[in-house]
């Protein structure tokens, strides 16, 4: 039996975004988060099948668009990647807002403006456009806060670090530099792909943060390693990791949205300033700190990450039950 993924394909700065816009299932739930956990249990070999190997890899990220379950959103999306169905993620969003409009797949109800219900919530969006090209997308992100500061564990062969937990619609572990971590360039992508597993891992070990709002979304899935700013006109740079091999090479609409709660409650941030991080590649978000906002009895901040994205083409994949890698595969 083959079934048939009907996809646009591009990336929002660098980071890959897969748009399933045809092959999509049929879900139960009377929200988001309710249908993101009938997928899980009876779909999860879409994401595998279509993030992994041998028709993904490592950073494959996209998703669904469905019918919104509420009357004042415009549309739902339901997060596939390696790393599972997140409850949020900002480079996905910008791009697939950006392909779905350009695809005349999602209609404003009011121009340069949309609505959209995500697993984590409720987001707003405002996007600028030139005829049927996007230019740039701004997420006004669900709330975030930090969940926890000064967490220690030590990482064998590199020494102890104090990490704290921010939730910017995914729980991240957030490394400053600080001991041995003296800075992105200084350690590379595959010794901070091999750290962060084991930072992952104990962190897992040592703390779980909770959603004070919602408690299926719960515990550190991401790691932020952050750093100095390398280009002009950048305030930060970062190398978040997700997945079990991924670096995301766009900035990270969550962990940048983390990031800026982090910098908020550090007093290094407030209302009203803007944030430009770099990514591991050097690509750009522009962040800012839109309000303070109470979460479930937490302070936390909204906060807006700007950015765009391109498509790279239309691409029709098969799922053969016959392939004996069908489900995909990760090494
Ligand atoms: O942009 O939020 C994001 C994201 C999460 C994981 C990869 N990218």
């Amino acid at each position: 039996m083959r079934h048939t993924f009907f996809c646009i394909d591009g990336h929002t700065a660098g980071n890959p975004v897969r748009l399933v816009t045809g092959g999509a299932p049929l879900l139960r739930g009377t929200n988001m988060i309710e249908r993101r956990q009938d997928f899980l249990a009876r779909f999860d070999w879409i994401r595998t099948g279509l993030c992994f190997e041998p028709r993904g890899h490592d950073m494959m990220s996209g998703g669904f668009l469905y019918p919104p379950t509420r009357e004042d959103a415009d549309c739902g999306i339901l997060f596939i990647e390696t790393s599972g169905c997140l409850p949020m993620c900002g480079h996905g969003t910008i791009g697939m807002v950006t392909f779905g409009l350009e695809n005349g797949l999602i209609t404003p109800r009011e121009p340069g403006k949309l609505r959209i219900e995500v697993p984590a919530g409720l987001i707003d969006i405002e996007y600028g456009a030139e005829g049927n090209r996007v230019r740039w997308v701004r997420i006004r992100n669900v709330p975030a806060y930090v969940a926890a500061t000064g967490v220690q564990i030590d990482v064998p062969g590199f020494g102890p670090l104090s990490i704290d937990v921010s939730y910017g619609g995914n729980y991240y572990a957030i490394v400053e530099p600080q001991g041995a971590y003296t800075g992105l360039d200084d350690l590379g992508a595959s010794r901070i792909v091999e750290l962060s597993r084991t930072v992952r891992t104990l962190m897992q070990a040592a703390y779980e943060p909770i959603h004070p709002l919602d408690d299926r979304i719960r515990g550190v899935t991401h790691v932020l390693w952050a750093d100095k700013p390398r280009g002009e006109g950048a305030d930060g740079r970062n190398a978040v990791f997700y997945g079990e091999r991924a670096i995301d090479r766009s900035p990270c609409g969550t962990g940048t949205s983390a990031r800026l709660a982090h910098l908020v409650h550090k007093g290094v941030l407030k209302v009203g300033d803007r944030f430009v991080h770099e990514s591991y590649i050097g690509s750009r978000f522009i962040g800012r700190v839109e309000e303070a906002v109470d979460v479930g009895g937490v302070p936390g901040i909204i906060p807006s990450i700007e950015g765009s994205a391109i498509a790279t083409g239309f691409n029709t994949i098969w799922i053969d039950r016959e392939d004996p890698f069908w489900a995909g595969f990760s090494v």
